[in-house]
């Protein structure tokens, strides 16, 4: 067999998640493209709601689980937590290549959901009754939750390794303040991983249950509730938002630091107990998306307030960030334009976090259109800007070669147009009450659509430039050399070089 494929290296490891998002990204692209075509008139294209439905949870899963986090956990988590602690590898070398072999099996599993039977209709909340038997006969939901299996057990032997990794092989005289912010990043992401994720195996396993084995924990018929489902969901999924950005965050700690010029960057050990924060009160939440199920105004008051107070450590983070760059004088790099680009499109998405945490507010906002455009501006220019960002700022690290940084700025620009067209106009859809989850929509509706999925066209455009961009730099050999000696070329100036000087090793690419 290829050595590749066996390899323990992190390295290796990290460049096969790296080829794993991308390829999925592709994937989920596509499904948005299907999406947005659908929306982009009144009346129907697709013709059948149910395929459509299937199209959304099959997006929101792909772009989830094999694309966010496999790039920025499993690529950049891999790739550079060794190096910045000094460690020769990961802690489990032979477990860190079995996480990343359950990927390509789930990714089979849930494409296979699509396919067979009539799909998995219910959006990636998978929310009985649904999703329960009747609703959704055939196999195909069974697909999806053994699919959601093997993407969890990947994920928590990963939260195992990172963990044993930053704990026990740190280098010599690096305490634990001193870690670099985007191990600290892993490592809190990690712990959310390890607490969060046995809790969506266990409700998606008792979904199973319910659906083959006549138990009843989600059927009121049997004396189950459905509300309980919900309630094991979000316990999962709001920390799960979380694993999403705190790994953006630290990677855009490391540029604005880096391209600040300063020595170091503002507040670190503030940095590092807000995200223990964020990730600490990213438990106690999860009911803020549940506020329409008739909960009690107690509840509902509490949910509200543990929420808003989110916005804290977060602003620490957003005020930290731009206090390491004031004063200083910004080269408009590539890595800067998308950290600089995160960080404004991000507070935005977090304010309309905190309008929906209001749960009154909340009950005229749920399922429409406010809460989709919500979390595209905190996933889609958040987590997605934070990859982009990272690939800017480590890509001659990663490949030994550099990208074209004019054509990485036309880049940035044309995504932040696309995006920002997409996605601004959905706030619109859903303070005007348009519903998610469906495939039409009055004409009232219609010309924020059309301009949504203009926006889509042009991100589209963006990303077939990014393959253009990625094939050049590949291809044109411009080798970069590292040195300790040559401070601008990367991070040199933390006390922590690479173990190893492997990308010694990378083959030239002749042409
Ligand atoms: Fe969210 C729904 C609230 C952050 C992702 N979120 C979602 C969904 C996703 C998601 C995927 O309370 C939909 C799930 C589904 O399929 O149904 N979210 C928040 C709040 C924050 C937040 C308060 N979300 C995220 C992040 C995500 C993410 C990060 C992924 C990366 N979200 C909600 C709520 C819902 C929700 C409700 C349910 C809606 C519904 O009905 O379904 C916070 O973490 C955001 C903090 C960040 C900031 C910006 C920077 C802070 C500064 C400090 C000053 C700000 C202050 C606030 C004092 C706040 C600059 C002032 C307030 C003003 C409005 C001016
Ligand atoms: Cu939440």
């Amino acid at each position: 067999m290829q050595r590749w494929f066996f390899s323990t290296n992190h390295k290796d490891i990290g460049t096969l998640y790296f080829i794993f998002g991308a390829w999925a990204g592709m994937v989920g692209t596509s499904l948005s493209l299907i999406i947005r075509a659908e929306l982009s008139q009144p009346g129907s294209l697709i013709g059948n709601d149910q395929i459509y439905n299937v199209i959304v949870t099959a997006h929101a899963f792909v772009m989830i689980f094999f694309m966010v986090m496999p790039i920025m956990i499993g690529g950049f988590g891999n790739w550079l937590v060794p190096l910045m602690l000094g460690a020769p590898d990961m802690a489990f070398p032979r477990m860190n290549n079995m996480s990343f072999w359950l990927l390509p099996p789930s990714l089979s599993l849930l494409l296979t959901s699509s396919m067979v039977e009539s799909g998995v209709g219910t959006g990636w909340t998978v929310y009985p009754p649904l999703a329960a038997a009747i609703a959704h006969a055939g196999a195909s939901v069974d697909l999806a939750i053994f699919s959601l299996h093997l993407a969890g057990v990947s994920s928590i032997l990963g939260a195992v390794n990172f963990m044993t990794t930053v704990i026990n092989m740190r280098s010599y005289g690096m305490t634990m303040d001193q870690m670099p912010l985007f191990v600290w990043a892993v490592f809190i992401t990690a712990i959310l991983l390890l607490l969060s994720l046995p809790v969506l195996a266990g409700a998606i396993t008792m979904l199973l249950t319910d659906r083959n084995l006549n138990t009843s924990f989600f059927d009121p018929a049997g004396g189950g509730d459905p509300i309980l489902y919900q309630h094991l969901f979000w316990f999962f999924g709001h920390p799960e938002v979380y694993i999403l950005i705190l790994p953006a965050f630290g990677m855009i700690s490391h540029i604005v630091s880096q391209e600040s010029g300063k020595k170091e960057s503002f507040g670190t050990l503030g940095m590092i107990y807000a995200m223990l924060t964020i990730g600490i009160l990213g438990f106690i939440v999860w009911a803020h998306h549940m506020f329409t199920v008739g909960m009690d105004v107690d509840t509902r008051a509490y949910f509200t307030s543990a929420t808003m107070i989110i916005a804290i450590p977060t602003g620490i983070k957003i005020f930290s960030w731009l206090s390491t760059l004031h004063g200083t004088q910004i080269n408009y790099s590539p890595s800067i334009l998308w950290a600089l680009g995160f960080i404004f499109l991000f507070t935005i998405g977090g304010l309309t976090g905190v309008v929906l945490a209001n749960s009154s507010i909340d009950i005229i906002l749920h399922d429409t259109y406010y809460i989709v455009a919500h979390f595209h501006y905190v996933l889609s220019m958040g987590a997605v800007f934070g990859i982009f960002a990272g690939i800017a700022h480590w890509f001659s690290l990663f490949t030994g070669f550099s990208l074209n940084p004019k054509w990485m700025k036309i880049h940035f620009f044309t995504t932040f147009v696309g995006v920002n067209l997409t996605f601004f106009p959905q706030h619109f859809l859903g303070l005007n009450g348009m519903p998610r989850r469906y495939s039409d929509y009055p004409d009232a509706y219609a010309t924020w659509n059309i301009i949504s999925s203009m926006g889509s066209m042009i991100s589209f455009i963006a990303v077939l430039g990014f393959l253009l961009i990625i094939w050049e730099a590949l291809t044109a050999n411009r080798l970069v050399i590292f040195s300790p000696h040559l401070p601008s070329s990367i991070e040199w100036k933390h006390p922590y070089p690479p173990a190893d000087h492997s990308f010694m090793e990378i083959p030239m690419i002749s042409n």
